[in-house]
């Protein structure tokens, strides 16, 4: 799906701003019917858990209802309309005044609803969107509610993230012409000093096949470095600037639709050119072996929840560059787009993951990780769940796949790939991501309970990234301990699959402030000495190529007791200033430029 992009035949109206507010308990049996009435209001894009002083709110579980009015500019007649959300947690119902336009399900993935001919350029409509945060055995994440003895209904999930709701995305309406493209698709190669460049052209409308695709690439200052013609074709840029880690350069394609000579719609493409492989045990950039330094992050700030925010972008980014990382993992779904194109331009290297997380009951078990019930049984996680996740892959793939920074499809975190199933459940999604993208390895993150002995799918993807916390949930505060069986664990990966293996996650609860001169679990000095640990092991692993940190920020997550106001394993605080740990990986990571860390490098 195409990211909505100003263009001289396409313009962009934004929703964002304050909508009228009211859970479902407080909004009628139809509430798109009229005026919502009621005295709350609340700022899209943002999850609405956090804005009221009020645990209703905070703790509802069904719909919430959003609401505004909206003007369809006058000089859109004859234009196609589009609204777009660039999610709604977890599902949707859209609707125009009294009619019902969309329905969604998928909470990090964007979706549309054409508007042409339901709304008149120039007057003013109803917008009534409904937001279901439910989730079952058949969502991705999946989840459970119960209703209680009080008639509450009650959420669970097997997550460790806060099950933040809303429209936490911008939304847009936008104008297309009637003949329109529908999508564009970029691989790009290497040929000596040249860049190839393949593109395919999806057009769609009423005179869709009267008209004839032209494209050309044109470089950061606007220069035409190439031309090409049809739907679908080849081209080389001489001379090319690659896409680099640390380097994001891009050019855009420009995509042009005639008839008769004139224009019918145009739209501009951003891509880069870069080539990724895995090869042997080394994962290659532009041909050249790359060494992952970052984290796993949420999409997760106070207040906003997991709303887009510019200003976190932007200050997230930053305090990446600041400490060395050259890259992170989506954990646990997919970003907003805004992510992506700012990682695309500042050349982040990006780990991309589905929503698919808690696909193991064997964490209910706690550290025995003996599952109550198997996860991949029909009556808990089946065939319709994994047609949900293999829907989701699909979204992700088509929004993301033109994203330079993307260089890895991440298809589930920490799934019961231990458990009986786990092979028929995946093999079919893996055959999925390689058919809708062949150009980008695959990977999941192993969950501490799937070991080089037990595990039933590494075979199946290119790059094992591995979830471990010894140190943390094994051996507390034995860093001794923790470092041997973390050697011997991450060598029995190694020499089982003969394949890449980085780390996807690491990590130890940190309050800040807390310090101590022993090996005290909780203070600043532990994360530091234990990520310290994890490294001097990375290092004498010759198969190793990257390690993403758990977590970059403290994040919320639901209550509990082994969670202190969420989870506290941030090398930034929830607000963003640095634990100790920050320093270490700074001093470690600066100046690797993705190369491996030598032996010195102990940070
Ligand atoms: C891992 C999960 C991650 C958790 C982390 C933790 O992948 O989502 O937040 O453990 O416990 O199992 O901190």
């Amino acid at each position: 799906m195409l990211s909505p992009r100003t263009s001289p035949t396409r313009d962009i109206v934004s929703l964002d701003g304050l909508w009228r507010f009211a859970l479902d308990t407080h909004a009628g049996a139809t509430p798109w019917a009229s005026r919502l009435a009621s005295p709350l209001e609340a700022p899209v894009p943002a999850s609405y858990n956090d804005l009221f002083v009020d645990t209703e709110i905070r703790d509802h579980v069904g719909i919430a209802w959003y609401q505004r009015e909206v003007r369809v500019p006058r000089g859109w007649a004859g234009e196609r309309v589009v609204l777009r959300f660039g999610s709604v947690t977890h599902a949707a119902r859209v609707y125009v005044d009294d009619r019902l336009v969309a329905e969604h399900t998928g909470g990090y993935t964007p979706f549309e609803a054409d508007l042409t001919g339901i709304v008149r350029p120039g007057t003013e409509f109803r917008l009534t969107v409904g937001v279901d945060n439910r989730l079952t055995n058949v969502t991705i994440p999946p989840g459970t509610v119960t209703t209680g003895s009080d008639g509450r209904d009650r959420q669970s999930y097997l997550h460790d993230f806060y099950n933040y709701a809303g429209i936490a995305r911008p939304v847009r309406l936008c104008s297309t012409p009637p003949t329109f493209v529908a999508d564009v698709t970029v691989v790009t190669g290497r040929d000596g000093a040249a860049g190839t460049v393949d593109y395919r052209v999806e057009t769609a409308g009423e005179a869709a096949d009267a008209t004839t695709v032209q494209v050309r690439a044109v470089d950061e200052t606007g220069r035409t470095v190439a031309e090409a013609h049809g739907s679908e074709g080849a081209f080389r840029i001489e001379n090319v600037i690659l896409w680099q880690p640390g380097a994001g350069h891009l050019y855009g394609l420009v995509v042009e639709l005639t008839a008769d000579g004139g224009t019918v719609d145009s739209y501009t493409q951003s891509f880069g050119v870069r080539t990724v492989e895995v090869r042997g045990t080394e994962f290659l950039i532009n041909g050249e072996p790359f060494y992952f330094t970052g984290f796993g992050k949420h999409e997760d700030t106070p207040v906003r929840g997991k709303g887009h925010d510019d200003a976190y972008l932007v200050h997230d980014f930053e305090l990446l560059r600041w400490t060395g990382a050259n890259s992170f993992r989506t954990s646990h779904y997919p970003y907003a787009e805004e992510v992506l194109d700012f990682a695309d331009r500042h050349g982040i290297v990006v780990i991309d993951e589905t929503a698919a997380v808690g696909l193991n009951l064997g964490v209910m078990g706690g550290l025995t990780g003996a599952a109550p019930t198997p996860t991949f049984a029909p009556e808990n996680f089946g065939g319709p769940t994994r047609d949900v996740h293999a829907r989701h892959l699909r979204r992700l793939i088509e929004r993301d796949k033109n994203h330079p920074s993307v260089v890895m499809w991440c298809l589930a975190n920490e799934p019961a790939s231990n458990e009986e199933g786990a092979r028929e459940y995946f093999e079919p999604l893996v055959r999925l991501a390689r058919e809708l993208d062949p150009t980008r390895p695959l990977t999941y993150a192993a969950v501490m309970f799937a070991t080089p002995d037990n595990d039933l799918i590494g075979d199946l993807f290119d790059v094992l990234s591995i979830n471990r916390y010894y140190g943390w949930y094994v051996f507390t505060g034995d860093l001794q301990a923790a470092e041997q069986y973390l050697e011997q664990d991450l060598r029995g990966w190694a020499r089982r699959f003969g394949k890449p293996v980085m780390m996807s996650e690491y990590g130890a609860d940190t309050q800040p402030g807390l310090h101590s001169v022993w090996d005290t679990p909780w203070s600043e000095e532990y994360q530091s000495d234990y990520l310290a640990m994890y490294h001097r092991v990375f290092d004498r692993v010759p198969e190793f190529i990257g390690e993403h940190v758990w977590n970059f920020a403290d994040f919320q997550t639901s209550a509990g007791i082994h969670r202190v106001d969420g989870n506290k394993k941030g090398v930034f605080t929830r607000d963003r200033k640095p634990k100790t740990a920050a320093f270490a990986l700074r001093r470690r990571w600066r100046g690797l430029d993705g190369r491996r860390p030598g032996p010195a490098a102990n940070g």
